[in-house]
């Protein structure tokens, strides 16, 4: 299954995946220096499937929530299975 990221910049997007499998999916140094994703990241959370008896994984792909990178943003999503949606509750909703 794949689940892609959607939200604006700065609402904790990178920060909950990382917080859901431990890897920052800012992987370019570009996007270590500016704290923010310009292409695409990729990170997984392995899980034991209790349906098929086997090792499976959840992965995630991390969008761009900048709209100077919505092509980025629109590639990653148009693949995924799934999206969540990220607010930040102290900020709310930004278009
Ligand atoms: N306002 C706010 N900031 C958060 C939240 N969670 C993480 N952050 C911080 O917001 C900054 C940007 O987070 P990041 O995950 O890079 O946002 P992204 O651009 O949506 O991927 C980081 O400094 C995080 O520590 C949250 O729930 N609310
Ligand atoms: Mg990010």
């Amino acid at each position: 299954m794949i689940i892609a990221t959607a939200g604006h910049v700065d609402h904790g997007k990178t920060h909950l995946l990382q917080a859901l499998t431990g890897t920052n999916a800012n992987r370019l140094p570009e996007e270590q220096k500016r704290g923010l994703i310009i292409g695409l990241g990729y990170v997984f959370m392995p899980y034991h499937s209790e349906q098929t008896q086997q090792r499976e994984a959840l992965r995630f792909i991390d969008v761009p929530g900048h709209e100077k990178f919505l092509c980025n943003m629109l590639a990653g999503v148009g693949t995924a299975h799934h999206a969540i949606l990220i607010v930040a509750g102290d900020k709310g909703m930004k278009l």
